[in-house]
C-alpha cells in the first residue's frame, strides 16, 4: 500500500471511532480526506517534500489539524489520535465493518457487553445466542447478523461447483421455459466443471422468429427469484447477484456466431489465447463473433467446427486450461477421457449401520436407479465414535446381512460388495483385525484423526496402510476440504509408487467440498499407471448424484476408463481387489 492508501484507511477508520461517541462533524472531514487521499494520483510523501504543509492543504479534503496528522504521520509512522482509539476499543474494524447492517455503534456495544473483537468472535456470540439479550437488539438482529456472514463469506470467496450449478440449473429451467429461448448453454469455469467457480456464465440464442426476443429473455433473467442486484441490463449482455453472493451473467447471441460466442466464453482465458495466436499464425483471426479469413467468416455456428478448421481435434471443455491439451489436440494425442455414463457402481457408501441416513437396501434401490451394476456398502469403523464406527463383530454381523440381500438380487445381475472405510492410525496401522478385514470383499482405509503431522510422518503413515494386504483403496487422499482445510503434507509421488507397487486404488471424492485428489494429481497418477476409483462418500441415498463432480474431476485430470475401476466390469474389479491378497 502507498502511504496514500495507508493514510486513508486511517482516516476512515478514525471516522469511525469517532461515531462510536456520537462527535458531530469531524468523522465527515476525516472521511473527506481519506476520499481525498485515494483520488489524487500524486504520491502524499511527495507532495509534503516538495511543497510542505502547504501542498497537503491543497489535497481536496484535508484543513489545518488534518494535514498536521498527515505530517505526524509521515514523520513518525503514527497518529497518536488513532492509536489511543485502538487501545480503548481494540477491533478489527476492517472485518467488523463488512457485515451488513452493523455500524460504529453496535460494533462499540458488541465490544463493551461481550468483547467481540471480530467476525469469528461475532459469528460465535451469535450462534450461541448472546447478542438477542444485548440492548437494542432481538433475535432478529440476531438472525441478521448470521445471515450478513454467511453471506459475506460466500460472496468474497469462490463458490462450490455444487453451489453454481444449482442456481445455473434454477436459471436454465426458467428460461427453457421461454419459448423465444432457442439454444441455451453454461459457459465458462462452470461448463469446464472447475472445483470452485467465480462467477456463472451463460450463452443463449433467440428463435428466429421473436424480433423482440431478446428483450423478453432479458426482462426475465433480470427478475428471477432470488436476485438482489442487477449489476448490468442490456439486450447483449445483463449481470446479476443472487441472493447467495453468486453473480451470472448471460449473453445473448446469433445462431450463427453461437459456436464462436460458446467456444470465447468458456475459456480459459490462457486456452483462448493460445488457440487466437494459432489462429493468427495461419493468417485467420479469432474471437467471440467467428473465425475470420480477412472479413469472412469461415466457421462460428459450432465449437466443432471451429476447432476443426484451426486444424484440431475437438477438446472437451474440461480439458481447456492450456495445460498441454493444445499440444496434444494438435498431434491427434488427445486422451479419450472418462464419459459421464461410463461408471458401473459406487463403492464408498455409508449405510444407517453408522449413522449414515440411509437402510442398505435403500441405498440399493437409489444406485439400480442409476442404472449401477453393483454397490460398496463401506461403513465407517470403530476409531470413529463420533460416526459410530462398526466394530468387528458388528461388520461380520452387516456381512451376513449383505449375504442375504444378495441372494435376493442373483437373478436381477446386481451385486452389494461389503467393504469398509477403516482408519489409518497414527502408526500406518487400522482400526480393525486384519483376520476380519480379510473376510469382506475390499477394504477402504482412510486419515480421519491427526492430520497436522510432518510430511515423512504421514508419507509413512499412508504407505504403511497401503502394504496392508487387505487394503484396495486409499479414501480422499490428500484430505482437503475446499475453502475450508489445506491438504494434509504429504510426498504423493511416494505415495502414487507405493499405490502401484501393492495394487491400491486411490480414490477420486465426489463430495464438492473434496474433489480429492486435484486434477494436477490425477494426471500424475495417469502418467504412473496408477488406478483410481471415483466415489461419492454418500451418507444418504441422494448423495450418489455427485457422482457427476468426481467424473468432471477426473475428466480434468485426463483420466480415461482404463484409468477408473468402478468404469470396468465387476469380475475384473474383484480380480484387481483379489490379486492384491497373493
Ligand atoms: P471464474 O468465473 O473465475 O470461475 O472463471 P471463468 O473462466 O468463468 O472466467 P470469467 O467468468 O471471467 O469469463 C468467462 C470466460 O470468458 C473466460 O473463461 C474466457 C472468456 N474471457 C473473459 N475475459 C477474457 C479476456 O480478457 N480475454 C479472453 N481471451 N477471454 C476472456
Ligand atoms: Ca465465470
Ligand atoms: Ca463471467
Amino acid at each position: 500500500m502507498n502511504k496514500n492508501l495507508e493514510l486513508a484507511n486511517i482516516f476512515q477508520k478514525m471516522a469511525i471511532y469517532l461515531k462510536m461517541d456520537d462527535v458531530p462533524f469531524k468523522p465527515e472531514a476525516y472521511q473527506k480526506a481519506a476520499l481525498g487521499l485515494q483520488t489524487i494520483s500524486e504520491n502524499v510523501e511527495d507532495i509534503y517534500k516538495k511543497q510542505g504543509k502547504e501542498g497537503l492543504l491543497s489535497i481536496p479534503g484535508v484543513g489545518e489539524s488534518l494535514a498536521d496528522k498527515i505530517i505526524e504521520y509521515l514523520k513518525t509512522g503514527k497518529i497518536k489520535e488513532f492509536e489511543q482509539q485502538k487501545k480503548k476499543i481494540p477491533v478489527n474494524l476492517d472485518e467488523l465493518m463488512l457485515v451488513e447492517g452493523i455500524g460504529p455503534k453496535t460494533i462499540k456495544a458488541l465490544y463493551e457487553h461481550l468483547k467481540i473483537k471480530n467476525l469469528e468472535d461475532l459469528e460465535k456470540a451469535a450462534h450461541e445466542g448472546k447478542i438477542r439479550n444485548l440492548e437494542n437488539f432481538g433475535e432478529k438482529s440476531e438472525k441478521n447478523i448470521l445471515e450478513a456472514i454467511e453471506f459475506l463469506k460466500r460472496s468474497k470467496g469462490r463458490f462450490l461447483i455444487s453451489e453454481a450449478l444449482m442456481v445455473a440449473d434454477k436459471i436454465i429451467q426458467e428460461l427453457k421455459r421461454l419459448k423465444e429461448v432457442e439454444k441455451i448453454s453454461l459457459a465458462g469455469s462452470l461448463r469446464r466443471r472447475k472445483e470452485t467457480i467465480g462467477d456463472i456464465d451463460l450463452l443463449v440464442t433467440v428463435k428466429k422468429n421473436y424480433p423482440n426476443g431478446a428483450k423478453k429473455i432479458m426482462d426475465v433473467f433480470t427478475n428471477l427469484e432470488g436476485i438482489i442486484k442487477v449489476w448490468d441490463y442490456g439486450l447483449t449482455k445483463s449481470s446479476v447477484r443472487f441472493d447467495l453472493g453468486i453473480d451470472a451473467d448471460l449473453r445473448v447471441v446469433e445462431d450463427y456466431e453461437f459456436g464462436a460466442a460458446l467456444q470465447y466464453f468458456t475459456g480459459s482465458k490462457e486456452h483462448n489465447i493460445v488457440l487466437r495466436k494459432i489462429a493468427l499464425e495461419k493468417g485467420l483471426k479469432l474471437n467471440e463473433y467467428g473465425l475470420f479469413k480477412g472479413r469472412k467468416r469461415i466457421a462460428g455456428e459450432t465449437e466443432e467446427e471451429i476447432y476443426q478448421t484451426l486444424g484440431f481435434a475437438y477438446i472437451e471443455p474440461e480439458l481447456r486450461e492450456n495445460t498441454g491439451e493444445i499440444e496434444a489436440a494438435l498431434n491427434n494425442q488427445l486422451p479419450e477421457i472418462i464419459g459421464y455414463n461410463e461408471i458401473k457402481g459406487d463403492l464408498h457408501c455409508h449405510s444407517n449401520w453408522d449413522g449414515g441416513e440411509n437402510s442398505i437396501e435403500e441405498m440399493i434401490k437409489a444406485a439400480r436407479k442409476k442404472g449401477y451394476q453393483y454397490l460398496g456398502i463401506s461403513d465407517h469403523t470403530k476409531f470413529l465414535r463420533i460416526e459410530n464406527g462398526l466394530n468387528e463383530k458388528q461388520l461380520l454381523a452387516q456381512r451376513k446381512v449383505i449375504e442375504k440381500l444378495n441372494s435376493k438380487f442373483q437373478s436381477k445381475k446386481f451385486k452389494i460388495l461389503q467393504g469398509c472405510e477403516a482408519n489409518i492410525l497414527n502408526d500406518g496401522s487400522l482400526d480393525i483385525e486384519d483376520k476380519v478385514l480379510s473376510q469382506l470383499d475390499y477394504v477402504i482405509a482412510g486419515v480421519h484423526s491427526r492430520m497436522k503431522i510432518t510430511k515423512e510422518e504421514m508419507t509413512e503413515r499412508i504407505i504403511r496402510a497401503i502394504k496392508n494386504p487387505n487394503v484396495n483403496i486409499i479414501s480422499h487422499p490428500t484430505g482437503r476440504l475446499i475453502n475450508r482445510r489445506d491438504e494434509y503434507q504429504i510426498d504423493f509421488d511416494k505415495i502414487l509408487k507405493a499405490a502401484k507397487e501393492y495394487q491400491v486404488a486411490l480414490e477420486i471424492n465426489s463430495f464438492p467440498d473434496r474433489l480429492d485428489l486435484n486434477d494436477k494429481n490425477i494426471r500424475k497418477a495417469v502418467a504412473m499407471g496408477v488406478k483410481m476409483i471415483i466415489n461419492t462418500d454418500s451418507h444418504h441415498k441422494d448423495q450418489l448424484r455427485f457422482i457427476e463432480f468426481g467424473i468432471a474431476q477426473a475428466r480434468r485430470g485426463w483420466a480415461e476408463k482404463e484409468d477408473i475401476i468402478n468404469s470396468w466390469e465387476i469380475e475384473k474389479i474383484l480380480a484387481f481387489f483379489e490379486k492384491k491378497m497373493n
